[in-house]
């Protein structure tokens, strides 16, 4: 669907879907002259619809160091997710990756389409590295060296427990919190955050992303590897393959609010990390994916089209997450709306029901005895805009406006 079909939907999602979109062109334009922070920058919006943005609203040192941490991790997750490469090969690499950062002239070819771009010219990447302050390469280095030696773990071995999933969505995802943490206090802004804090803002958003790629990721070709933990979904067949088969939807469902309860779990962590805050660009680039997640939970928990097709939040609904996210209120607020959202669709015969209400209500709980709920909300589940002649003209106002505007430039 266009921007205007976009529109049409949900006019109350115009205000922030122009605003975003005058952001995005804003950031677009300032790419540095330098060449390798130019490259860096150029990649960093190609290779990460979702944190491009975010990332680039932050101060300019912090800016960079966050840019380079990214796209060092996004290199070396492109050697782990490259299905061609053979384990004996793809081991050490992964394994010494934190040295090569600091080598100008190494390179390794691997991935397709962007992220081969990413390979094939890391030595943008490192020279851009070199010219940070030591204490935010020293980070980036601790994290690379023991991301790459849990992946090189997990290479020749299965996610079976839910200690094991926990453990591999640390690797991958709580390294990157707790790097990110270390990163915000070397820049003198925040606090250093406790470990544990750290590694459930990442262990929320990767379990996230696990479960709404379910389709995505079994029907890869060549096969991919999954990152569902056998402990849970044994419980409801005998193959994960086979949840997506149409005459298993009740058990895939159940699967699905199995596994969601189980990423529920990180939610106050999140909230009690982002509470302890204090800058506005900081705090707006950790909790607008945090938000985007519970939101996606609560669009995915006893849905089946997750096992159909894509499940995620419409465009409309993000801008108006990265629009009008500002204090811990709003943070509150979201959380309260998406986890009531997701309350609402619990079946009483769903057999996780009991455990899913009761992770629920702890949000609610931690959400309102803050003191501090915004009921503005996304009303999301409104089921759709009463429409009345005055809001009618209004976004047809707007809407030639907009394309006066741009079509002017
Ligand atoms: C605050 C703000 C952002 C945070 C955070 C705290 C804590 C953790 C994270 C971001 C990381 C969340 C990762 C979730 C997305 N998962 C992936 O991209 C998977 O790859 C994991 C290994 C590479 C991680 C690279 C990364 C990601 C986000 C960052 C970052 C580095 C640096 C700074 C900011 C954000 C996933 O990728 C493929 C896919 O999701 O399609 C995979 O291979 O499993
Ligand atoms: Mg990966």
């Amino acid at each position: 669907m266009g921007l205007l079909g976009a529109i049409v939907e949900h006019p109350e999602d115009l205000y922030a879907l122009v605003k975003l979109k005058m952001a995005s062109d804003r950031i677009k334009k300032q790419i540095p002259a330098e060449p390798h922070w130019g490259f860096s920058y150029t990649m960093l919006q190609k290779v990460s619809r979702s944190f491009a943005l975010v990332i680039q609203q932050l101060g300019p040192e912090l800016r960079n160091a966050v840019c380079i941490f990214y796209l060092v991790l996004r290199a070396l997750d492109t050697v782990e997710d490259d299905t061609s490469i053979p384990s004996d090969i793809k081991v050490p690499i992964l394994e010494s990756f934190h040295h090569h950062i600091y080598e100008r002239d190494w390179h390794f070819s691997c991935g397709a389409k962007d992220y081969k771009v990413l390979m094939d010219k890391f030595h943008y990447v490192s020279t851009a590295f070199l010219e940070l302050g030591a204490s935010y390469q020293e980070a980036i280095e601790d994290i690379t060296k023991r991301m790459g030696a849990g992946m090189a773990k997990f290479i020749c071995k299965e996610v079976e427990t839910i200690n094991d999933y926990d453990e591999y969505c640390h690797y991958v995802a709580g390294l990157v919190g707790l790097g990110l943490s270390k990163l915000f206090h070397a820049s003198g802004l925040e606090e250093l955050a406790p470990d544990s804090l750290s590694n459930s803002m990442g262990l929320f958003l990767q379990k996230t992303n696990i479960i709404r790629d379910y389709l995505e990721d079994i029907n890869e070709i060549p096969k991919s590897r999954m990152f569902w933990p056998r402990e849970i979904w044994s419980k409801y067949a005998s193959k994960l393959e086979d949840l997506k088969y149409e005459e298993n939807s009740t058990k895939a469902v159940q699967c699905l609010n199995d596994m969601v309860t189980n990423a529920l779990m990180h939610a106050e962590d999140c909230l009690q990390y982002l509470f302890a805050l204090k800058d506005l660009a900081i705090f707006q680039f950790c909790a607008i994916p945090q938000i985007m997640a519970i939101g996606t939970l609560a669009l995915c928990y006893n849905n089946v089209e997750v096992f159909r097709g894509v499940v995620k939040m419409r465009r409309g609904l993000t801008a108006r997450v990265i629009d009008q996210t500002r204090s811990m209120s709003d943070v509150y607020g979201a959380f309260f709306e998406f986890s009531s959202l997701l309350k609402s669709k619990i079946d009483d015969n769903d057999p996780n029901a009991s455990l899913t209400r009761h992770r629920v209500e702890a949000i609610q709980k931690a959400c309102i005895s803050s003191g501090l709920l915004n009921k503005r909300g996304y009303h999301m589940y409104e089921s759709r805009l009463q429409y009345n002649s005055v809001l009618v003209i209004m976004v047809l106002l707007l809407v030639s406006v907009l394309f006066a505007i741009l079509s002017a430039k």
